[in-house]
């Protein structure tokens, strides 16, 4: 029986994004279905506090955020490979200016109307007070104009006949190019703007059938059975090269890890990595036991808690 667990829900975009990676690798896992919308209590019980999705679990190891996923899977299964050009820090530039298209295009459709229930729309204004969505149609053009832009790099890297954007052999870069032009597609204007290109929707069919390796329904409790019956695999210890101190926090100490996406929820526990590109804190709940959650470096700030 597989250990990886992913906590997501069918229409996530960055769901989307790990789903293919177990399908790259060619991975069985088993999918917990969250609520859309807060509450989330299962999720947050092995979090502590985080609330995107999606979420991945290996025993009592607890993943947040896709670029900390993809790298715990790198690692336990690298073969083959999320980085087939062997360009990381390229590759990972690249994911970061593909993803910039996914809040594009969730302005889009909240702009558009029609496509989201009041329930979801309410969960996301608290989420993120600060936006003002209802000037969300005003920006629908503009933002429409920057995926223009972003859909045209993605058309002029394949244009030499490549089969992926950094090369034949698909990676990390086109999972995270994909799945925010997945969720634009769904809108009339969106598949416009890709239906115009030439490239980008051969590929897109080429991305799509690398499929979600093999996929079993699993119950959210049973995923907190499993943490709570499982140790946490990766703990590092004092004088590791994973007790990195450039913030001059030591591994023991406790402290929050603050997502600086808005409306992510902060997590506080006991530092036990903290590495160049990744954070882990070690926490317990009664329902789930001993439990280490890890983030990546980038886009999460470590503080003493207190
Ligand atoms: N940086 C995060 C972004 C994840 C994200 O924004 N996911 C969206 C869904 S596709 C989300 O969490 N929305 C709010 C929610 O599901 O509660 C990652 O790479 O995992």
């Amino acid at each position: 029986m597989t250990d990886l667990i992913l906590h997501h829900y069918d229409m996530s975009p960055y769901a989307e994004k790990v789903r293919l990676m177990f399908g790259l690798k060619g991975l069985a896992w088993r999918s917990v279905q969250i609520p859309i919308v807060m509450p989330k209590p299962d999720l947050i019980e092995l979090t502590g506090g985080y609330r995107r999705t999606p979420t991945l679990q290996i025993g009592a190891d607890i993943y947040c955020d896709t670029k900390i996923c993809a790298r715990a899977l790198e690692v336990r299964y690298p073969d083959p490979t999320l980085f087939p050009a062997g360009d990381d820090a390229a590759t990972w530039g690249l994911c970061r200016q593909a993803e910039t298209s996914f809040m594009m295009v969730v302005t889009v459709m909240m702009g558009s109307g029609g496509v989201f229930d009041e329930a979801f729309m309410e969960d996301r204004k608290k989420m993120a007070p600060g936006v003002d969505f209802s000037r969300a149609g005003l920006i629908v053009p503009a933002k429409l104009s920057q995926l223009r832009a972003n859909l045209d790099l993605f058309e002029r890297q394949l244009r030499d006949g490549r089969r992926f954007v950094q090369g034949d052999a698909p990676g990390i870069a086109d999972l995270a190019g994909y799945h925010p032009i997945m969720m634009l597609g769904v809108t009339p204007a969106g598949k416009k703007l890709i239906d115009a290109l030439e490239h980008v929707p051969a590929w897109m069919a080429r991305v799509a059938a690398i499929g979600h390796g093999s996929r079993s329904e699993l119950d959210a409790a049973e995923a907190v059975a499993i943490a709570r019956d499982a140790e946490p695999a990766s703990i590092a210890q004092p004088g590791d090269a994973s007790g990195d101190d450039a913030d001059r926090i030591e591994l023991g100490e406790n402290v929050i890890v603050m997502p600086e996406e808005v409306g992510s929820g902060a997590v506080a526990g006991e530092l036990v990595i903290n590495d160049v590109h990744e954070i882990a804190v070690r926490r317990h709940t009664e329902r789930a036991g001993e439990l280490v959650v890890h983030f990546p470096r980038e886009e999460y700030l470590v503080v003493r808690a207190g």
